[in-house]
């Protein structure tokens, strides 16, 4: 793996500064859009026990009715969704129905941006650093993400379904306020993003959401699973997955810029025992070109993409017996405490 991809070592601080000016410009960005878009507190009795507290009992409303669910279905390299939706709690049924992995990450646009900026002046930024990398031009690559303009760092990264595989059905759900977000895909086909379109008329796998008026009375799900994640601790792991269905909750205790630009979340995969940990993790870095390139090493099966510091994710996965792992996409997810792998049986 090391092999054909650049290696941080080897590309090097000169590359990794400037990166990370802009990294911080998009964290100020996302930091800053986080007060505002917190979800609510959740009771700190929910946080102590998520294994099988009744709904009534956690939440205080006389009535509450569980999130609208939204379903979103890939297709090819398009999503299949709703341009428009109720705020609050939401469940994202995600299916891939495509012969490629695939994410939906949910991102709040800055006031005033719409998805076609995204569309016409990031990806073609992001898809052109990512062709220098492959040649090897790191300094390249460099001035190139510099072009990224102002607004990229006010984009809040709001969660939504993980990385699935084909076949594969997961649901997430998150808190959202009124405003305007977009769903996203940036795995990669040979080397091109799937958020990346050549023809500038043409979208890739990106898609608007309009998000209107809060739903009061919904209320996220019960979890059998809680994982704290945060950039000194990594993964903080409460409770076991069964064989069947679970539900896993996941609270961004922060969020921090890693070397790769984004922040962490949290992917399940099955792992088969003759999978190398290092091919895996080597895998969860778009900087690679091996990374997030289809077909990934194993099969994943759901989980959350990144959300600002003090919000929570409830996703759904269904295990059957076997052998799995929590991982972040995030450079060197086993160093940072960011890969977990347990059996169910
Ligand atoms: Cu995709």
């Amino acid at each position: 793996m090391s092999s054909v991809g650049p290696d941080w070592r080897l590309i090097g601080y000169r590359f990794r500064v400037p990166l990370f000016t802009a990294v911080t410009i998009v964290l100020l960005g996302l930091l800053h859009g986080c007060e505002a878009d917190a979800p609510p507190a959740v009771p700190e009795s929910e946080n102590s026990d998520v294994k099988t507290a009744p709904i009534a009992e956690i939440m205080p409303a006389a009535v509450t009715t569980s999130p609208q669910i939204v379903d979103i279905i890939a297709r090819g390299m398009t999503f299949d969704a709703p341009t428009s939706i109720d705020g609050g709690w939401v469940t994202f049924r995600f299916s891939n129905q495509s012969a490629l992995e695939h994410f939906a990450v949910i991102e709040r646009l800055p006031d005033g941006i719409t998805v076609s900026d995204q569309q016409q002046v990031v990806a073609p930024v992001f898809q052109q650093g990512m062709d220098l990398l492959n040649a090897g031009d790191s300094a390249g690559a460099n001035d190139k993400f510099a072009e990224l303009p102002g607004w990229f760092g006010e984009i809040v990264f709001m969660g939504g379904p993980g990385l699935l595989s084909p076949g594969e059905i997961s649901s997430t759900t998150v808190f959202l306020e009124p405003g305007q977000y977009l769903l996203e895909c940036y795995v990669k086909t040979d080397g091109v993003f799937h958020s990346y379109n050549p023809d500038p008329d043409s979208f890739g796998m990106i898609q608007a959401l309009e998000v209107s008026a809060i739903n009061e009375a919904a209320a996220p799900p019960v979890a059998n699973v809680h994982i704290k994640l945060s950039t000194d601790q990594g993964f903080e792991i409460t409770g076991a997955a069964v064989a069947g269905t679970n539900l896993v909750r996941v609270d961004f205790i922060d969020q921090s810029a890693h070397e790769h630009f984004l922040g962490h979340d949290l992917h399940v995969a099955a792992v088969p025992a003759d999978i190398a940990t290092e091919d895996l993790v080597a895998w969860m870095n778009w900087t690679l070109p091996s990374g997030l390139e289809t077909p990934a090493p194993v099969r994943f099966l759901g989980g959350s993409n990144e959300m600002p510091a003090g919000s929570s994710a409830y996703f759904s996965v269904d295990l059957e017996p076997g052998r799995y792992a929590y991982i972040a996409e995030v450079p060197d997810a086993e160093r940072k405490n960011m890969l977990e792998f347990f059996d169910v049986r």
